[in-house]
């Protein structure tokens, strides 16, 4: 029987969360991978070990019935999930509160805070009856430093820091861990979701400069796994080196 440390990572199908499950599968970890993307779950699986290693779930993170279905049909032999990575998630827009497109708000609020809000609330009571466990959340700079069409995507990651704090709270006494990372601009996926598959517009954001790589966060992710048990490491800001938080903004007429 393979008794390998599980690791469960929503949104595997791109960026952080393939960068991700590579590096663990490596390692010899046991995976579960996530997305709506089946294809994409199908050839990672094949290529990371097949089924004995990566169990397959395809799911939309952002419907609740779909999520806890998702979570009730896992094979019994990857239930024991040792580590959480709460990664799924997008940005819609960059436009001004007042000129966004509602149903893009609704999207952000139900995949970013309400997916990982039930994964996380699915996973706990297993970690708490084997008292062991690690939850990394997928939180952003945006969550700390808001930007002009940031909006509902910036207070979506507020959401999650103040989750990752609040399930510190809960968990004192446990030996679960929480961790919330927000990394700043990294090149993956994000910006084509976020301009709706505007190459010129995503391209832009990461033109002369040098942003963070999927494998950054990937790095970073198993290094904190590695970290001894008796340490947490709460928050982690991660920028690239050529990016920083700017002056307060003032108009002036
Ligand atoms: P990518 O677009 O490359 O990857 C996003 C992943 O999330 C995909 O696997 C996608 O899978 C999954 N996902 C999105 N929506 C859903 C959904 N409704 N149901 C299931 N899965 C979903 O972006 P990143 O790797 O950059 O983003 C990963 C996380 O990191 C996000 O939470 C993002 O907000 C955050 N982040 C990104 C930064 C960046 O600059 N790139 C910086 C800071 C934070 P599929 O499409 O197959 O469903
Ligand atoms: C992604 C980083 O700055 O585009 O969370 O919001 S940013």
């Amino acid at each position: 029987m393979n008794t390998n440390p599980i690791i469960m990572i929503t949104g595997a199908t791109a960026g952080f969360g393939e960068a991700c499950a590579r590096l663990f599968a490596k390692a010899g970890w046991r995976l579960i991978i996530t997305g709506r993307r089946l294809q994409r779950l199908q050839s990672l699986q094949t290529e990371l070990g097949g089924a004995s290693q990566v169990c397959i779930s395809c799911f939309d993170i952002s419907d609740r019935q779909a999520t806890e279905q998702a979570f009730a049909e896992l094979p019994e032999e990857f239930q024991q999930i040792d580590v959480l990575v709460n990664n799924a998630g997008l940005a819609l827009g960059l436009e001004p509160a007042y000129a966004t497109d509602p149903e893009d708000w609704e999207r952000m609020v139900d995949t970013n805070i309400k997916g990982l809000m039930r994964c996380s609330r699915l996973v706990l009571p297993g970690m708490q009856s084997r008292d062991r466990g690690y939850i990394i959340n997928i939180g952003s700079v945006a969550g700390n430093w808001p930007y002009p069409g940031g909006n509902v995507y910036c207070a979506s990651k507020a959401f999650v820091r103040q989750f990752s704090l609040a399930l510190r709270a809960d968990l004192l006494g446990t030996q679960i861990r929480v961790t919330n990372i927000e990394p700043g601009n990294a090149e993956t996926e994000f910006s084509m979701v976020r301009f709706k598959a505007d190459e010129e517009r995503a391209d832009k954001v990461y033109e002369n400069t040098v942003a963070l790589t999927a494998q950054d966060i990937a790095d970073t992710i198993w290094w904190l796994v590695n970290t001894p048990a008796h340490m947490n490491v709460t928050t982690m800001e991660i920028m690239p080196t050529q990016q920083a938080t700017g002056p307060l903004a003032i108009y002036r007429d």
